[in-house]
């Protein structure tokens, strides 16, 4: 009888001890609970992947802009030249100083009353992108209001008919064609009367003059305003004709 109550005493403590440890469990699964807790976190670093998806949709835009500008930068291309009009007068603009809307854009920075246009400057080139630099180069930031502007001093008051801008279209490298010319003078370099506008001319790749006839006037200051047909608007030289 004694062994089968040590039997007993036993199974009584192995139980207690069984129901114990299963009283444990759910204590050892609270730090599975506390793992699930840490999930959020991860999710919260995944909430941030937006932010920086988000950095990188904004890199297309800003390597778009240097594209536009290289696009404007590299008008290179030959051009075919064009035969000189006739014209009676004298160039009264020849060596005469002038102004400009704005600052030379990228190195396209010739001489506009020089006497030299695109076609002579390229007889003497022995590359035909030579020819370009002689071009001055009009863009965004050296027009005012979308027109590229350039006054001439004649020096004195002269009796004059006509103006001739020289002007170019590489429409393949954003030189595109003048969308207006204007031409205005003045004797005194404030006050300046309109004397002729023309239209929008050619529009494929080449080289052009815009040439306005108008009764003699006499002025001193004769201004040019070219309207801007973006990116690119290239002029070379302009003269101005003496009605004598
Ligand atoms: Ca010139």
């Amino acid at each position: 009888m004694k062994k089968i109550a040590l039997l007993l005493a036993l199974l009584m403590i192995l139980s207690v001890a069984v129901l114990a440890s299963c009283g444990k469990k759910p204590e050892e699964s609270k730090p599975e609970e506390s793992t699930a807790e840490s999930k959020p976190a991860e999710t919260s670093k995944e909430e941030s992947k937006p932010a920086e998806t988000s950095k990188e949709e904004s890199k297309p835009a800003e390597e778009s802009k240097p594209e536009e500008e290289s696009s404007e930068d590299e008008p290179s291309e030959d051009v075919p030249s064009t035969a000189e009009p006739d014209v009676s007068g004298t160039n009264v603009a020849l060596n005469k100083n002038y102004t400009l809307s704005g600052d030379v854009a990228s190195g396209y920075n010739a001489k506009l009353t020089d006497g030299k246009t695109y076609d002579s400057e390229v007889t003497n080139a022995t590359d035909p992108d030579d020819g370009l630099c002689y071009w001055w180069g009009f863009n965004s930031t050296n027009t005012v209001d979308g027109f590229a502007v350039v006054t001439i001093d004649l020096g004195e008051a002269t009796n004059i008919n006509t103006i001739r801008v020289h002007h170019g279209v590489l429409s393949g490298w954003a030189v595109m064609p003048w969308k207006s010319f204007k031409f205005s003078v003045s004797t005194d370099g404030a006050n300046f009367t309109a004397v002729a506008a023309l239209p929008q001319g050619d529009t494929a790749d080449g080289c052009y003059w815009a040439e306005a006839g108008f009764e003699a006037v006499e002025a001193r200051y004769v201004k040019v305003e070219l309207e801007l047909n973006p990116a690119w608007g290239f002029i070379n030289e302009i003269e101005v004709y003496s009605a004598d």
